[in-house]
């Protein structure tokens, strides 16, 4: 069980520098920087995260005793927190999706992007969840827990998400990668759905192959099987 000690500002550059600010001080694993608007909110390769009043922005001080080439199991474990929390607040027939590699989506818009960042032995996992506010100028759609009909606040939504990750994560660390691997590929992409991936240099158009055990993509292209340890998958 991870004891969370949740520290709340009103607003902050990033939560996610904050928690590394603390962890570089000593913050135990389970410090978790909560703050109502990000001035500063950052996505995946320096993009922003825009970050009004309103929404769930936070970031949570891991300290797991594991080699840190795990970490990307991390962000799925933290996706299928993220998901059930999403689940909990939504009516019964509206679920939360996955997509590679760390996005939830309701209703084909993004609700919550995740962002892990590491130092050392140090983890710290930034989750921005959209509760309220959709946030306005992001070039792709976008969905809120009360937008898809759901009913939260921004706190409720904070103690569903913890109380959700604490769960996962216990499961990781009891049983590995297998059941996190089986639960997010249960909430993804369909396997042969065709999928577009951005890479650095490129963009690999293929049928989706599912995850290995280390949780990099798997493509099925033109070219044969290519593995993804880094990319954005768009539309098919
Ligand atoms: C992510 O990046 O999805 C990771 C976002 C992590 C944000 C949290 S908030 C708490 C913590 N503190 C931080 O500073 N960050 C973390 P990426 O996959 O790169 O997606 C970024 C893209 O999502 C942007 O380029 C926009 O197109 C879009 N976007 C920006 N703000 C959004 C929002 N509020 N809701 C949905 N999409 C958004």
């Amino acid at each position: 069980m991870i004891a969370f000690d949740v520290r709340h500002y009103d607003s902050i550059g990033s939560t996610n520098d904050e928690a590394m600010r603390l962890a570089r001080e000593g913050a135990a694993h389970g410090t978790v920087v909560h703050a109502d608007e990000q001035t500063a909110g950052r996505g995946r390769l320096s993009r922003r995260w825009l970050s009004p009043p309103g929404n769930l922005y936070l970031s949570i001080v891991l300290r797991p005793d594991v080699p840190t080439a795990r970490s990307v199991e991390i962000g799925l474990v933290a996706a299928l927190a993220v998901a059930d929390a999403v689940d909990a607040l939504l009516p019964q027939h509206v679920r939360a999706t996955l997509k590679w590699p760390n996005d939830v989506l309701v209703h084909d818009g993004k609700i919550a992007g995740i962002l892990l960042e590491q130092a050392d032995d140090t983890l710290v996992v930034g989750i921005g969840l959209n509760v309220l506010q959709a946030p306005s100028g992001v070039s792709y759609q976008v969905s809120t827990i009360v937008g898809c009909g759901g009913l939260a606040t921004v706190d409720g939504a904070r103690e569903k998400l913890l109380s959700a990750l604490a769960k996962w994560f216990g499961i990781w660390l009891q049983e590995g990668f297998p059941p996190i691997r089986a639960s997010w590929l249960a909430r993804a992409h369909p396997i042969g759905a065709t999928l577009r991936v951005r890479l650095a240099d490129r963009l690999v158009i293929g049928r989706f192959a599912g995850i290995d055990e280390d949780g990099a993509l798997l493509l099925d292209a033109a070219d044969g099987r290519t593995r993804i340890v880094a990319g954005d998958v768009q539309a098919g």
